[in-house]
């Protein structure tokens, strides 16, 4: 059995980076690493990971890496693949390397999502990994389409009065090989995702929910316990979707066997200063109570598409 201790010990993400403490991307980025190997090439969207990368010759990836617009991610996978599969049939490679992107939820909900559509109508060869800390963190928390309804950002001054876009069914309905969706308080889950993603050929995408101190307000020694409460609450729902069927993974298939008692949303929201409005007022009471409803109904979708042996 895997455990966090039998991960690869090679770190191809540096100590000593720009990032925040508690960073989820930093977390993110080292375990992905240890599940692809050093034969990757690594495609950054601007994002707070094009900052935290640090520049040559202090970079703290060391990986081949290149750094792109905002939202091209789907795009540049493209050419790079291209790139690759031309130099490969010139016997460059003795094994052709992976390539994975690396970009925020507002580089893949929002202004980069025709670019990843793109890709994967293409069935470009390539991981793509959504780091979705739910708003533009780079640029100051602003919102973005995975913001979830009542969250403060600078841009949602009283909470956010929409609901948050479900950007893997989206992929799902592309009907690519492999989606999944991962938590950073289950390392060896997301670990196992990462390994199984590279071994399926054409589009993967994993979605990784990044819980951000700074962005969301909390302290930063608590990043994986707000990440765990996620999970336990039904507000990030864990499973891999392969050939058609959707397996529930983690927690979240003991919440739905009805092992585990899912706990109420507001374990989750009570932790971070950004609810704090709906916490405060009568009109966020109703909010909470909306956020419960939309975990009902996205637990009841994927009940609809578990295989028969659940
Ligand atoms: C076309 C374009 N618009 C705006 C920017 C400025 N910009 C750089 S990073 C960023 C925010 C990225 O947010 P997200 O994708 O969620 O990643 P995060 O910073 O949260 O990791 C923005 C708006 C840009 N680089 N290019
Ligand atoms: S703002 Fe958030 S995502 Fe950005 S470096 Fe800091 S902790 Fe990481």
């Amino acid at each position: 059995m895997v455990t966090v201790r039998k991960l690869p010990e090679e770190e191809l993400f540096l100590p000593g980076s720009v990032a925040c403490q508690g960073c989820p991307s930093s977390l993110g980025l080292r375990i992905a690493f240890k599940a692809l190997g050093k034969n990757t090439v690594l495609i950054v969207v601007a994002s707070c990971t094009s900052v935290l990368q640090g520049s040559y010759p202090y970079s703290a990836i060391n990986l081949p890496l290149y750094n792109v617009a905002f939202a091209t991610g789907g795009a540049s996978a493209s050419g790079v693949v291209a790139g690759i599969r031309a130099l490969a049939k010139r016997g460059v490679f003795e094994e052709e390397p992976t390539v994975l992107v690396w970009a925020g939820d507002g580089g893949t909900y929002d202004i980069g999502i025709q670019s990843l559509s793109g890709a994967a109508e293409r069935e470009t060869d390539f991981i793509y990994v959504c780091l979705n800390n739910e708003m533009y963190s780079n640029t100051g928390t602003q919102r973005s389409g995975a913001t979830p309804l009542g969250a403060w950002t600078t841009t949602t001054p009283g909470g956010k009065a929409q609901h948050r876009k479900d950007i893997a069914q989206i992929m799902i309905a592309h009907k690519i090989p492999y989606v999944a969706t991962a938590s950073l308080a289950y390392p060896v889950d997301f670990y196992q995702k990462m390994l199984k993603a590279n071994s399926i050929r054409g589009t993967k995408y994993i979605e990784l929910l990044a819980p951000c101190p700074p962005g969301w307000k909390f302290a930063a020694d608590q990043m994986i316990e707000v990440s765990r409460k996620a999970v336990e609450s039904g507000m990030w729902l864990l499973y891999e979707h392969e050939q058609g069927d959707t397996r529930l993974t983690g927690v979240t298939r003991r919440i739905i066997e009805g092992k585990v008692k899912k706990r109420p949303v507001k374990d989750y929201i009570e932790i971070q200063g950004r609810f704090s409005n709906i916490l405060a007022s009568r009109e966020g009471q109703e909010a909470e109570e909306m956020l419960e409803s939309e975990v009902s109904e996205s637990i009841k979708r994927l009940q609809g598409w578990v295989p028969e042996y659940i």
